[in-house]
């Protein structure tokens, strides 16, 4: 199964045989999170960590889009502006939504595209689709409540911090709704779901039944990148045979993206590359 959307023809990720011509860049502007996530560090540095959620540094969304500009200019093959860390998109709205918005002015042909845990996702649904941002991704790590507790040490809804199965049932509800408003707006809707063995990993055909019904296009399964002193830090990542099993039982119901390089917040180039935005190496490390 593959999807058919037309402007995923030349997105790298929606879109397996796209990979090898077409690159993204990612712009790092989003700096905090609504979630907390078991196996996540988002402390970043220039020292080749490469990983999703590290970023050499965080951009404003005025330096985002000169260095977007500069990048389109030079690399002709990129097709995609993202927007996916080093923290939640949505969380950081005012300068994610600034930044997409002043893209979509300055390149009216670019690809827009975002990737988000979901939780304020049915808040700008629809601001995103009148931007033209025709591609986001959704991390669904769970879609039972006790699964979900298991993944998540808190969620955080506009101050209100929940732990447990409370705080992994509204983030499952939002991503819901979310999605689905998604795809009532045509935009096209890839759930990432991240694999923990022992944790998610029989739970994974669960997620493709559900995601698939709430309409979503493309499951990518991403295999667990141990990262130290998280809560998954001793927990191995899933083998090859398992993560195999995983996609072709789930992709009897949700096509499959098999080529994911687990990106960097502030990537840059084809998959599988990480090349540098002007300048963004440098700054010291934040503490989270
Ligand atoms: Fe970036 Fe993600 Fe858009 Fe792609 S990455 S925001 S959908 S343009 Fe792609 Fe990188 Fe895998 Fe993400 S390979 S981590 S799936
Ligand atoms: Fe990290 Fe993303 Fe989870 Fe936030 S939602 S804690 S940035 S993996």
């Amino acid at each position: 199964m593959s999807i058919h959307q037309p402007d995923s023809a030349r997105h790298p990720c929606f879109n397996p045989e796209a990979h090898r011509a077409f690159g993204r860049a990612h712009l790092p502007v989003a700096a905090s999170c609504n979630v907390q996530c078991g196996f996540c560090d988002r402390r970043y540095s220039c020292v080749n960590e490469s990983r999703p959620g590290v970023t050499a540094r965080l951009l404003t969304p005025d330096e985002a889009v000169d260095a977007a500009l500069r990048a389109v200019a030079r690399m002709l093959h990129l097709s995609v502006i993202g927007i996916a860390g080093p923290g939640d998109p949505l969380a950081n709205a005012a300068p994610t939504l600034k930044t997409l918005a002043e893209l979509r002015k300055a390149l009216p042909g670019i690809l827009l595209c975002l990737s988000t845990n979901g939780l304020a996702l049915p808040l700008h649904a629809q601001t995103l689709a009148g931007l033209g941002v025709g591609h986001v991704t959704v991390t669904v790590n769970a879609v039972r409540p006790d699964v979900g507790a298991a993944i998540y040490n808190w969620v955080d809804d506009g101050g209100k911090r929940l732990s447990g199965r409370q705080g992994a049932a509204l983030l499952l509800e939002r991503q819901k709704i979310g999605i689905r408003l998604l795809k009532s707006l045509g935009v096209t809707v890839k759930v990432n779901a991240v694999v923990i063995p022992g944790v998610n990993d029989a739970h994974m055909s669960d997620i493709a039944k559900a995601v698939a019904a709430w309409g979503a296009d493309l499951m990518n399964s991403i295999p667990l990148l141990p990262v130290a002193n998280t809560r998954f830090a001793l927990t191995s990542s899933p083998s090859a045979q398992l993560m195999h099993s995983i996609r072709a039982e789930a992709g009897e119901v949700i096509p499959q993206m098999r080529h994911c390089t687990r990106c960097r917040a502030d990537a840059l180039g084809l998959l599988g590359e990480d090349g540098q935005l002007d300048d963004i190496c440098g700054a010291q490390p934040r503490a989270q």
